[in-house]
């Protein structure tokens, strides 16, 4: 049910309010102070955040829209984070905070946290008598009516955000000096304590994972007559908490559009977010205070992490510096760089190599320099985004053949004669879907027409072949002649290359604009790759385990009913429904693996999946117990 009472509020501001239960149960609640012409679309995503909720699929969704009265702008605290080991040192820690706010009982007051437990709402405490003082019959005091003044994704609760502004608020309130809190979320262990004094302290330890026990206390410090207005304010004060940027809801008409696009998105379920991996370890990553088994990462021979890499990386820094200092043709060619594209063109079988700082710019400079006005390229339709980029960027006429189809090819480049230049372009391996070009067929194609070829092997470099040298090793057959790979995937640096006959090289040199006004990569980057090469030449037993471990993964999902197809480390499993991978995957988590969802734009529209990458290191027992996990995932849909 959706209400919205129209009389337009000060600043036209609404507070929109979601509640959702099951069974009389509490579900999810959440709130958002915006402008009118956001409600909708709030409402669309508050909806969607009600029915995605872990606790189950709710019977009862209010969705409730108010104008807002008299708002109040509070800043928001200043934020620290404490590091604790165990429980009880963030339990010491709380109290430390307390008292260097001035509350001298502490201890008795965090021995009362278990009261909270049951209420919906805070406990409210003088702090220095530890009377109780909230009379609202065992619900607690509830703090509401605040948001943050600069919009977040409605459709996903992010506890730290949410509890900054609840916090910003409640400690803005007349007569409170501090406030602890502790999630109910078994899964999130980090908690707080808040002071005038030291802001808001995050303490990453209050509870044990599994443990649904969570609460909230305010403490109060004033006369008795003056509680009423305090949890008046705390309940009924519309707040916004001015959070990092420094905007307003009321932002200027020229970002309305931009403000609008975000909740759309949102709404659709597409919404992005960065996850920050706090530490890893081989194949764990920790991601919120959560260890995973991580398939997301394309450091397929687990080299990002070598120490041989890792110490490369750091000679070249101490010899050389960190930054380059000028582009490539100015004074930034050091000899780390030229020592990659010696070693890169030497292990691909090419004449000359040339790097640049990602695998982007290789493909947008690589084919905007062979291909221009009046010149025409064919692509793929499942090209990466990079090849696309450089496909529109290059002015060139753009023909996208069918997937994968040479025959298709064949006959569009009949229909082109008379260009300047026609440059095929193509994924080696397919990034979303892990399959293969058929690459001898392929330049049969483009020689009959005397067409340029270009094949990326981001993802085939160090996977597909005996030896990890790509395609041309795998078919036993000739080059490209534009030969794209980074150096960010399976040689575990950063930046992509291309290599190719000595003519073209230079060519690029001279003409691909990525490459002359950038900065030249880092020596440390390219130091790294250097080594990794080394020990993948070394090594051939790298690419044949990871390719045993494919195996063993893709053997272990055909026993779940899942049949996959991969000629790579790529495994991708299809779910269809962009919210339904979402579940599966936020399943997956709960588990303990990583494995994420793709979704549009980065795959078609109801083509969404879960995209896992196999690693060197994963070990048998985390590929079986995956696949495992991943079948009951799609079984409970
Ligand atoms: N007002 C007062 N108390 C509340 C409110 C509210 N609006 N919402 C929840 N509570 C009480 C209630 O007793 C819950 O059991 C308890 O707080 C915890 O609520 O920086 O998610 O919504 O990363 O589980 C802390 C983030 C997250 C720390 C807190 O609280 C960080 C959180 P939850
Ligand atoms: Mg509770």
């Amino acid at each position: 049910m959706a209400d919205v009472k129209m009389n337009s509020g000060v600043d036209g501001l609404f507070t929109v309010k979601m509640r959702a239960s099951q069974g009389g149960r509490h579900v999810s609640g959440a709130e958002r102070i915006v402008p009118v012409s956001r409600i909708s679309s709030v409402f669309s995503a508050l909806a969607e955040r009600a029915l995605r909720h872990s606790k189950g699929v709710p019977d009862f969704v209010n969705l409730k829209a108010e104008a807002a009265g008299d708002v109040r702008r509070v800043p928001a605290l200043p934020v620290t984070t404490f590091e604790v080991a165990s429980v009880s040192e963030g339990w010491e820690k709380a109290k430390e905070i307390l008292r260097a706010a001035g509350v001298a009982r502490a201890d008795e007051i965090c021995g009362r946290f278990r009261e909270t437990y049951a209420l919906r709402g805070a406990m409210l405490l003088d702090a220095d008598t530890l009377e109780r003082l909230d009379r609202s019959g065992g619900r607690g005091v509830r703090a509401t009516n605040m948001d943050s003044s600069s919009p977040s994704p409605a459709s996903a609760k992010n506890h730290f955000a949410e509890a900054l502004v609840l916090a910003s608020k409640v400690l803005s309130a007349p007569n409170i000096v501090a406030e602890v809190c502790m999630s109910d979320d078994p899964d999130y262990v980090t908690g707080y304590v808040a002071t005038r004094v030291s802001g808001y302290c995050r303490i990453t330890k209050l509870k044990e994972p599994g443990d649904e026990a969570g609460g909230r206390i305010f403490l109060y410090r004033g006369h008795r007559e003056d509680v009423a207005a305090t949890v008046d304010y705390l309940e009924r004060q519309t707040v916004l908490v001015e959070t990092e940027r420094q905007t307003t809801t009321d932002v200027p008409r020229r970002f309305a559009s931009i403000e609008r696009e975000l909740d759309e998105i949102d709404a659709a379920g597409l919404r992005r977010e960065l996850r920050t991996v706090a530490e890893r370890d081989c194949c764990r990553v920790v991601v919120n205070g959560r260890s995973l088994v991580s398939f997301a990462s394309n450091d397929y021979l687990g080299l990002a992490a070598d120490p041989r890499v890792s110490e490369a990386a750091a000679d070249a820094v101490r010899l050389h510096g960190v930054g380059s200092g000028a582009s490539r043709l100015v004074t930034g060619t050091l000899p780390p760089h030229a020592e990659l594209e010696r070693r890169i063109a030497a292990f691909k079988g090419g004449e000359s190599a040339i790097a640049f700082a990602t695998g982007y710019m290789a493909n947008v400079g690589a084919i905007s320099a062979i291909a221009g006005r009046g010149d025409v390229v064919f692509s793929d339709a499942l090209n990466h985004a990079s090849i696309i980029d450089g496909c529109r960027l290059s002015g060139a006429e753009v023909v996208v053949y069918p997937h994968l189809d040479m025959d298709a090819l064949d006959g569009r480049l009949v229909g082109y004669h008379g260009f300047r230049r026609r440059l095929v372009v193509s994924d080696g391996v397919f990034s979303m879907d892990g399959d293969m070009l058929d690459l001898p067929r392929f330049l049969e194609v483009c020689r009959r027409h005397d067409a340029f070829s270009m094949v990326d092997e981001a993802h085939a470099l160090g996977v597909v072949g005996a030896t990890g040298r790509g395609l041309s090793e795998y078919f036993g057959c000739g080059h490209p002649d534009l030969m794209m790979g980074t150096l960010s995937k399976a040689l575990g640096s950063a930046g992509g290359y291309v290599a190719g006959d000595t003519l073209v090289v230079e060519y690029l040199r001279q003409r691909a604009r990525p490459f002359i006004f950038s900065t030249a990569p880092d020596v440390a980057a390219m130091s790294a790759a250097v080594a990794a090469l080394g020990l993948l030449a070394d090594g051939p037993e790298l690419v044949a385990r990871l390719r045993q471990n494919v195996r063993v993964f893709v053997a272990a999902l055909a026993d779940e009913g899942i049949k996959v197809c991969t000629e790579s480390a790529i495994v991708p499993i299809l779910v269809g429904d962009e919210r339904a991978a979402m579940r599966v995957s936020d399943r997956l988590a709960e588990r303990g693996f990583l494995i994420p969802a793709i979704r549009y734009p980065t795959v078609a529209r109801g083509a969404a999946r879960l995209r896992a990458a196999v690693g060197f290191r994963h070990a048998e027992a985390d590929l079986l117990a995956a696949a495992h996990a991943v079948g009951d995932a799609m079984r409970a849909g």
